[in-house]
């Protein structure tokens, strides 16, 4: 473990400490030092803490991975559900009781590799869930396979020439399947990742959050130092209103822009559900 891995845990946990967010830890976690799955879990106490989300009505569904472990380490409901079947459960959560405030998350093996096609349905539907997406580029927990977010041309066990197969971009995908709040972060951004997680979790309706977080054990070339090359905040007077521009800005390469790409308002799955029986 580098100096610089020890620091960021240590001032992740110095970080819990010094907040009242601490209340919301339940386990420590058990990822590797320095894995970039640390800060939004941190991101996530803060903005329980901040939005005052009674532990008895917030429910955290995640899939399988490392940051499918997510629920063990956040004091509340939790369910850690099958590889890549997140949001069916989650949703099922949402339809049986609409005043649970429900998180999903996972990783980009689960979320748009074995799970891609739940995302389109949830969020054209509108559920008002969060989902938090830990994309680290490769499967982490199963160490270090390429995933459908892998660079071209990276090297795995089971892309041993390098991977010939273009990567998925989690936030165009999002757009494009109609989330009505759209936003990337880079998991060394500390308070970038904890705004936008508060602002997705009070956003109504499907809120999509793409964070690039690092997988620091098994990924040799998408690292903090080669996504901070990468990142740039999106331009000052952007406005997170029009799905188009957000599609071309979500899209660019060189730079990866991080920031809100789109926040729309428009009833929610639960709300269209309970106007038609209101009728009856
Ligand atoms: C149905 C099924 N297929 C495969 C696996 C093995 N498996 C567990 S986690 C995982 C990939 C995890 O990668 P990702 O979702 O990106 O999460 P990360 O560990 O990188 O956070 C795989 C392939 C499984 N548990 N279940
Ligand atoms: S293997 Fe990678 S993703 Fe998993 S805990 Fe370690 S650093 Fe994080
Ligand atoms: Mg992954």
């Amino acid at each position: 473990m580098s100096l610089l891995q020890k620091r960021r845990v240590l001032e992740s946990f110095e970080r819990a400490r010094a907040t009242k967010a601490r209340k919301h830890r339940d386990s420590l976690p058990t990822w590797c030092p320095g894995c970039g799955h640390f800060t939004p879990l941190q991101g996530l106490y803060e903005a329980m803490e901040t939005l005052k989300i009674p532990v008895k009505d917030f429910v955290l569904v995640s899939g399988i991975g490392c940051s499918g472990r997510f629920p063990f380490f956040v004091r509340g409901f939790g369910l850690h559900a099958l590889h890549g079947r997140a949001i069916p459960v989650a949703t099922g959560v949402k339809l049986a009781n609409p005043d649970l405030q429900v998180v999903v998350v996972g990783g980009d093996g689960d979320g748009v590799g074995i799970g891609g096609g739940h995302l389109p349905h949830a969020a054209r539907s509108n559920f008002d869930i969060t989902y938090l997406l830990l994309d680290n580029a490769i499967y982490g927990l199963t160490k270090g396979q390429t995933s459908p977010t892998s660079p071209m041309g990276m090297v795995s066990g089971t892309s041993p020439y390098g991977n010939i197969s273009k990567p998925l971009n989690a936030s165009t995908l999002a757009l494009a399947y109609g989330a009505t709040f759209v936003a990337r972060v880079f998991s060394q951004e500390r308070d970038q990742v904890t705004e936008m997680i508060t602002k997705a979790i009070a956003h109504k309706g499907f809120s999509f959050l793409h964070v690039l977080s690092p997988c620091v054990e098994f990924h040799k070339t998408v690292t903090y130092e080669s996504v901070k090359e990468e990142v740039c905040l999106l331009p000052a007077d952007y406005n997170a209103n029009d799905r188009a521009e957000a599609l071309v800005l979500a899209e660019s390469a060189e730079p990866v822009y991080t920031g809100l790409f789109l926040e729309e308002k428009s009833p929610s799955y639960h709300e269209r559900v309970a106007e038609i029986t209101s009728k009856f």
